[in-house]
């Protein structure tokens, strides 16, 4: 096929991303979003956005003048979809007594409404928000063949899932293996045809309701089996045993690979994802709803943690560092070590945050201090919630010599126990008992 030009609905984290790098690539793309400040911020020269090289690719698309912006879509060859698909927080759906979340596809719905009038005969739409099985068929086509264009006949249609890691979203953009299902398998042709321009790893061709299970399988998975491995942490604590020394010899095993414990499950991928098995099919998903309610519980099981250190934390002075939902990043939606915060406030304590990704951001009931020195100066207690590597670095000796603070609880075993005991501070640690 001939493309040329590519329209991008959604500039957002993958968004503009993959806009930049069409564009870097020789395509022409119009990027669409329909926040008037993510247009506004890009036409002048920044991005919303922090993430590792984006705006160095940013920057070389707009000058080579092959990506521009808009606040709608127009005519073009392609039209990627790569708009939010969260949960809505205020529906529940329930099934023999256990509720569950329900995903909100009005981005989707407007996206691909928005896309109907400049749909033409040779088109190629592909879908890559992550959806609930069978999105592709029975949302997005029927809405595209109000067009009187047949998909898979008229036009083409996919579905073809982003896998990259926030953080290194642009190396794997390139280099993960791409799945590309689509509605035919000239379909599923058109879009391999599409992401050969730039992906350097596999692109695998399938049917669309398969590639959407794929990304939704991917997801569940690690959120299973960081449940099991927080599990694992209340074990160890109840069996005196340090889960981290346990998980690493486990993993010694050449089948085995455990991953870490934490203060919960974030971000807006592995925590929404399951959601979608479980709202499509609630009597076949026990284990996934299950392993969901275990990893939304870990901030509760933190704070027990932090009671049974600090006794009551009715006016105990606290430190919490990180507030990112993962370690180097600046994305604190959906972040448990936020919600750990809010709830040691609800107990009576008075805690200062400091994210130095974010330093600046504004979280509701959350006193974010300015720098580490001032959230930790006066602290009764420090909390390591999120394992930033600028956090893993700390020199103890130091942080002592400037705080109150005798005391440390490490949830991401962050910190080295013997390092921070002989600078003299007592230090607890998620999944192991003391
Ligand atoms: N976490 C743990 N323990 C671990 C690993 C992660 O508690 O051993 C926590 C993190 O701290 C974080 C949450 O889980 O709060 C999710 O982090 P993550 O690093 O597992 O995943 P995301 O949400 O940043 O990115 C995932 C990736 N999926 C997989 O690794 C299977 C990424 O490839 C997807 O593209 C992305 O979701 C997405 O957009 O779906």
């Amino acid at each position: 096929m001939n493309f040329q030009k590519i329209c991008v609905i959604g500039l957002g984290y993958i968004g503009l991303p993959t806009a930049s790098t069409f564009a870097t690539h020789g395509l022409k793309v119009v990027g669409v979003d329909i926040n008037p400040q993510v247009i506004e911020t890009l036409r002048s020269g920044n991005i919303h956005i922090h993430e590792p090289g984006l705006r160095t690719v940013v920057e070389a698309a707009v000058r080579s003048g092959n990506l521009t912006v808009s606040d709608q879509p127009e005519e073009a060859d392609v039209f990627l979809i790569l708009v939010p698909t969260p949960f809505y927080e205020d529906k529940h759906g329930e099934y023999e007594g256990r509720k569950y979340r329900l995903a909100d596809m009005r981005a989707v719905t407007a996206a691909t409404e928005a896309i109907l009038p400049h749909l033409r005969k040779g088109n190629l739409v592909i879908l890559e928000s992550t959806s609930p099985p069978r999105t592709t068929v029975d949302l997005v086509k029927p809405i595209l063949e109000r067009s009187g264009l047949k998909a898979g006949v008229d036009f083409y249609l996919c579905y073809s899932p982003e896998r990259v890691f926030p953080g290194q979203i642009l190396r794997e953009l390139i280099e993960n293996a791409r799945v590309v299902g689509g509605v035919t398998p000239e379909s599923a042709e058109a879009g391999c045809e599409l992401y050969a321009i730039f992906v350097k790893g596999e692109i695998i061709a399938t049917d669309a309701t398969t590639a959407e299970m794929v990304k939704l399988m991917e997801n569940t998975t690690r959120d299973v089996n960081i449940a099991l491995a927080n599990e694992f942490a209340r074990l160890a604590e109840k069996f005196g045993v340090d889960v981290w020394e346990a998980i690493s010899l486990a993993n010694r095993h050449p089948r085995i690979n455990i991953l870490n414990p934490g203060p919960g499950v974030g971000g807006h991928c592995i925590s929404v994802d399951p959601w979608f098995f479980v709202e499509t099919a609630p009597e076949l998903t026990p284990l996934i709803y299950h392993a969901r309610q275990v990893n939304d519980g870990q901030p509760h099981f933190v704070l027990e943690k932090v009671k049974q250190v600090l006794g009551s934390l009715k006016g105990k002075k606290i430190a919490a560092l990180g507030l990112a939902y993962k370690a180097d990043v600046d994305d604190l939606r959906e972040s448990p070590a936020a919600e750990v915060v809010r709830l040691l406030q609800k107990e009576g304590a008075q805690v200062k945050a400091w994210e130095p990704f974010k330093p600046d951001a504004h979280l509701p009931e959350i006193h974010m201090t300015a720098s580490l020195d001032s959230a930790t100066e006066d602290a009764d207690a420090l909390l390591l919630l999120v394992k930033h590597t600028e956090f893993t670095k700390l020199d103890p000796m130091e942080i002592i010599s400037k705080s109150t603070a005798r005391t440390v609880i490490d949830f991401v075993n962050g910190w080295d126990r013997v390092q921070w005991e002989s600078a003299g501070f007592t230090v607890f640690r998620l999944g192991v008992h003391r």
